[in-house]
């Protein structure tokens, strides 16, 4: 764990089709304003490599307004740190529209903003903390080793986590190349420790180490504006251009 505040990117995901469950509550609790999944992560310059996004099905979410115009859902915990870093109007207020549960947003199509995906889903993850961040995990399988892993477990056993086979259809896009693992770092790091499903939380933590390390100090970019640059020269820009589009915004923890 980071000492100091964790500086990440809140995603900014915008709903495309609710899900039938949520569409049955939300719709009449949010007027005419647009609606965002916010996810937040310290991987900005991953972006291009969407292939879905995750929710914890037991944690609680809230539909914020923001302003007039828009409304994110994320933890009540996170809305109310966003609301002491300059994201709502009022310092420290939080207007909450809708509380709804996890397991509700599943199936929910949204963009995913620079991914060379426009839309995907909302899919359940078994290790999504309701502490952390926003409790909403943008899925990146090509650099993420808990992506790759519970997307391969979806994939699996649709019917026993109750989603559609095609929420789970976009397949991992390589974003980074490395020297040891090649265009996909988490793939082949997900195998060289045999993991097999996302309980084996003690190896994907290991992983996760693995991957974060050898993509920040050794990747080079495969993809988008910054393509060839280092990912640490990367990693800055790409956040500061989807802050710059309004497709982002800083979160800190
Ligand atoms: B990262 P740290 Cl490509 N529960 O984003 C579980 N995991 C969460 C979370 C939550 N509530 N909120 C955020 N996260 C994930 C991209 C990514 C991430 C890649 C590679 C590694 C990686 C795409 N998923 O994280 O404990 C988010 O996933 C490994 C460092 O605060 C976020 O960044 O260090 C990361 O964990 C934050 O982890």
């Amino acid at each position: 764990e980071a000492l100091g505040p964790q500086e990440y990117t809140g995603i900014k995901m915008e709903v495309v089709n609710w899900s039938e469950a949520a569409a049955k509550e939300i719709a009449d609790k949010v007027g005419n304003r647009k609606v965002f999944l916010v996810a937040a992560t310290l991987r900005p310059e991953t972006m291009y490599g969407q292939t879905n996004c995750f929710v914890g099905t037991a944690i609680k979410y809230g539909v914020f307004a923001i302003n007039d115009k828009e409304a994110f859902v994320c933890t009540h915990r996170s809305a109310r740190n966003m609301s002491f870093q300059g994201t709502t109007a009022v310092r420290g207020q939080i207007h909450q529209l809708h509380e709804i549960e996890g397991s509700a947003l599943v199936g929910t199509k949204i963009k995913a903003p620079f991914s060379v995906n426009p839309e995907v889903y909302v899919l359940p993850m078994d290790n999504v903390l309701a502490t952390k961040g926003t409790g909403v995990v943008t899925s990146v399988p090509s650099d993420s080793p808990d992506d790759y892993q519970t997307l391969t477990d979806l994939r699996k056993k649709a019917e026993f986590y109750k989603i559609k086979p095609e929420w789970a259809a976009h397949d991992p896009i390589p974003v980074i190349s490395t020297p040891t693992y090649g265009e996909m770092i988490a793939p082949a790091v997900v195998k060289q420790f045999k993991i097999q499903s996302q309980k084996d939380i003690k190896q994907l933590a290991e992983a996760k180490e693995i991957a974060y390390k050898e993509g920040f100090y050794n990747g080079t970019m495969l993809i988008g504006e910054f393509k060839g640059l280092s990912v640490q020269e990367a990693k800055p820009k790409v956040r500061d251009s989807m802050i710059e589009k309004g497709l982002a915004f800083p979160y800190a923890e």
